[in-house]
């Protein structure tokens, strides 16, 4: 895969890069996309109608079944050279910063650090309540775990719609937006807020946005470069001609 010599060029010279995964990143691992994901007993649904405080409310053994499902998916996954390469990144160019979507943690079983998962996590359980964090929990109760403290109902520690993002995090990752010198979007669809604006904030700051995804997206006209490809091929083609590894 050739990259044109002028983006080679403004790559070599980059300091503050940010790249922003979605799930696109992790397809390449066997994990199905957002959109793709609902298969067998979920196709029924949408997944936005099940990642909702109503739909915990409503229905919370089906919403804790189709985490418990998801948390199966990842766990019979590996990360992809794709996750790979982003860790490269984050070893050439210290200033590097991960912001994923990706509530599966396959960046940092891949080894990255810097990595500001806005979505939350899979693998993390907390208490609805009470907010407290719960390393254990029995899944073959026939009902949703309940928090030892306060006995409120345990949940995925993930950012559901309609849900605020958490403000360190949604901060953290704004200021590196506009901060950047380059933008990488890596396998995502652009189209959930606040995660879809950051490419914007680093473009009306002068940053070079760069868009590698599998098919065209609303930020595709808008990036100075965009490459439609598989991440996992194209990522750690990129990384060689830059960094001629
Ligand atoms: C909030 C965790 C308010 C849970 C997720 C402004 C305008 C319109 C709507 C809104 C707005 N502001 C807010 C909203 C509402 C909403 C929103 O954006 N709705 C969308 C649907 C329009 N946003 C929210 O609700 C946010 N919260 O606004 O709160 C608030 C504020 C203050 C106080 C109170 C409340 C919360 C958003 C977070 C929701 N949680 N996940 C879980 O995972 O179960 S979002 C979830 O969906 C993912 O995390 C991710 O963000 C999104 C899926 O998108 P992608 O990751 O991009 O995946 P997708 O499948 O769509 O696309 C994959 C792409 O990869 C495709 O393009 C494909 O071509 C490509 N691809 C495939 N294979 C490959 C590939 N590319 C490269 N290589 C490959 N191999
Ligand atoms: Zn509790």
């Amino acid at each position: 895969m050739t990259f044109p010599p002028e983006l080679i060029a403004l790559l070599r010279g980059t300091v503050k890069p940010v790249a922003l995964t979605g799930a696109g990143v992790s397809q390449e691992s066997g994990l199905r996309t957002f959109r793709d994901a609902q298969v067998g007993l979920w196709a029924q649904y949408k997944p936005e109608d099940l990642a909702s405080p109503e739909a915990f409310r409503r229905d919370p053994k089906l919403i804790w079944d189709w985490y418990a499902w998801r948390r199966e998916a990842v766990k019979a996954v590996r990360p992809n050279a794709g996750h790979y390469a982003l860790v490269e990144i984050e070893k050439l160019v210290p200033e590097f910063t991960l912001i994923t979507q990706n509530v599966d943690g396959l960046h940092r079983m891949a080894g990255s650090n810097n990595v500001l998962e806005l979505h939350g996590n899979i693998q993390r359980v907390r208490c609805s309540e009470c907010y407290t964090f719960a390393e254990t929990w029995d899944d073959d109760t026939g009902s949703v775990p309940r928090c030892k403290l306060c006995g409120g109902l345990l949940r995925p520690d993930v950012v559901w719609f309609g849900e605020a993002l958490r403000r360190e995090q949604l901060e953290s990752a704004v200021e590196a937006a506009r901060m950047c010198d380059a933008f990488f979007s890596i396998g995502t669809s652009g189209v959930v807020q606040p995660a879809a604006s950051l490419a914007y904030a680093a473009r009306n700051r002068g940053a070079v946005v760069v868009e590698i995804n599998a098919e065209p997206t609303p930020l595709t006209v808008k990036a100075n470069y965009a490459f439609q490809g598989k991440s996992g091929e194209t990522l750690p083609e990129l990384v060689k001609a830059v960094w001629n590894l």
